[in-house]
C-alpha cells in the first residue's frame, strides 16, 4: 500500500478504511432487511432505501465528531447509521415499537438520535435545511466548536429556503456544510429535468465553498469532507458538497417496475461497475490492507447483527393505546 511517513498514522488510515468498509456494509444490510419486512408486510408505511449511495453518508460522518449536528432526510436510513445509531433501536422504530427511538411514532422518514447529533430525519424535501443552519448559528454564538451538516437529495436544489439558508450561513460564516446527494432521480424525474444550471454554482453564487465529488468513493468523500469540516471548525464559514451517486432500489420499496423512467441497463452499469462497497473491498485487497476472509469475516458478523436487531424489534412491545396522544406535536 502506499505509506505516509508516520507509522501511527499509517494504522489510523488503515484503522479508518476498515472501519468504513464495515459501517458502509452494515447500511446495505440493513437495509436489505428494511426491504424483507416490507415485503413480509412486517412493516408499516414505506421506506426510501440508501442501497447504493452508502460512501456518501459514511464518508461524510467519519469526518464528524459525535457531538457534531446531522440533519437527514425522507432517505435517512444511512445517515442515521454512519452517524452512530444502534440498528435495534432503528428497526424498532420503523415498526412502530415502544423500543424505537421516537417510541414508535415516528417511523422510517422521522428517527431522531440526539445523543448522537442527529437532529432527524425530515419527509419534507429541504425541511432539515433551516434546522441544520439553526444549528450551526446556535453552535457559533454559544463557541460550543460544532460543526452542522445539512443531508439534502438534488429535488431539494427547487426549494426557495435552501438558498436563504445558504445566504444566511454566509453572512454569518456558520458552520454548516450542506451536502447534496444528486442520485440523478428526484421521485421518477431525471434531475436534468428540473435543474438548470451547474449545481455547485448554486452556492458558489452566495460565496460558499463548493465541492463536487464522486459519491461512490468513500475515501474522496471523507478527504473532502474531512477538509470543508475543519474549515468550518476554524471559523472559515459554511460549504456546499455535491455527491454524485445513485440509488439501487427504487425511490421507495414499492417502486418495483421503473423502466418507464430509467433502464436496466442504467441500474446494472452502476451496480457492477461503480458500486461503492465491492470496489473500496477491492481497493483494500489489492493494496493488502484486508484478504477476502477477513472481509467475508466482517460481512458474516454484520449478517448476524442485522438479524439479531431485527428479531429484537420484531418481538418488542408495541406503545401502549392510552399514550397515543404522547410525544405527538404535530
Ligand atoms: C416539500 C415537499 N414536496 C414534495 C414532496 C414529495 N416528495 C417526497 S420525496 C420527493 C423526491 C425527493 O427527491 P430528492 O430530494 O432528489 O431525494 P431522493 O429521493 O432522490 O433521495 C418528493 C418530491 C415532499 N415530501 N416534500
Amino acid at each position: 500500500m502506499t505509506t505516509a511517513a508516520d507509522p501511527r498514522e499509517v494504522l489510523q488510515k488503515i484503522d479508518l478504511w476498515l472501519r468504513m468498509y464495515r459501517k458502509m456494509l452494515a447500511i446495505r444490510l440493513f437495509e436489505g432487511q428494511v426491504n424483507e419486512l416490507y415485503t413480509r408486510a412486517l412493516m408499516p408505511g414505506l421506506a426510501h432505501l440508501y442501497i447504493g449511495e452508502e460512501a456518501v453518508a459514511v464518508g461524510v460522518c467519519e469526518a464528524l465528531e459525535r457531538s457534531d449536528y446531522i440533519t437527514s432526510t425522507h432517505r435517512g436510513h444511512g445517515h442515521c447509521l454512519a452517524k452512530g445509531a444502534s440498528p435495534d433501536l432503528m428497526f424498532a422504530e420503523l415498526l412502530g415499537k415502544e423500543a424505537g427511538y421516537c417510541k414508535g411514532k415516528g417511523g422510517s422518514m422521522h428517527i431522531a438520535d440526539p445523543a448522537t447529533g442527529n437532529l432527524g430525519a425530515n419527509a419534507i424535501v429541504c425541511g432539515s435545511a433551516g434546522i441544520a443552519t439553526g444549528a450551526a448559528f446556535s453552535a457559533k454564538r454559544l463557541g460550543t466548536n460544532q460543526v452542522s451538516v445539512c443531508f439534502f437529495g438534488e429535488g431539494a436544489l427547487g426549494q426557495g429556503v435552501l438558498y436563504e439558508c445558504m445566504n444566511l450561513a454566509e453572512l454569518f460564516k456558520l458552520p454548516v456544510i450542506y451536502v447534496c446527494e444528486n442520485n440523478l432521480y428526484t421521485e421518477y424525474t431525471h434531475y436534468s429535468e428540473t435543474t438548470a444550471g451547474d449545481i455547485v454554482s448554486r452556492a458558489t453564487a452566495f460565496g460558499l465553498q463548493g465541492v463536487s465529488v464522486d459519491g461512490q468513493n468513500v475515501r474522496a468523500v471523507y478527504d473532502f469532507a474531512q477538509m470543508l469540516v475543519d474549515r468550518a471548525r476554524r471559523g472559515a464559514g459554511p460549504a456546499f458538497l455535491l455527491r454524485n451517486t445513485y440509488r439501487y432500489h427504487g425511490h421507495h420499496v414499492g417502486d418495483i417496475n421503473r423502466e418507464y423512467y430509467r433502464s436496466k441497463q442504467e441500474e446494472h452499469t452502476w451496480k457492477t461497475e461503480r458500486d461503492p462497497i465491492a470496489n473500496f473491498g477491492k481497493w483494500l485487497i489489492d493494496q493488502k490492507i484486508a484478504d477476502k476472509a477477513k472481509l467475508d469475516a466482517i460481512a458474516s458478523e454484520l449478517e448476524a447483527e442485522m438479524q439479531k436487531a431485527v428479531d429484537f424489534a420484531i418481538a418488542a412491545p408495541y406503545p401502549s393505546p392510552s399514550e397515543v396522544a404522547e410525544d405527538v406535536y404535530a
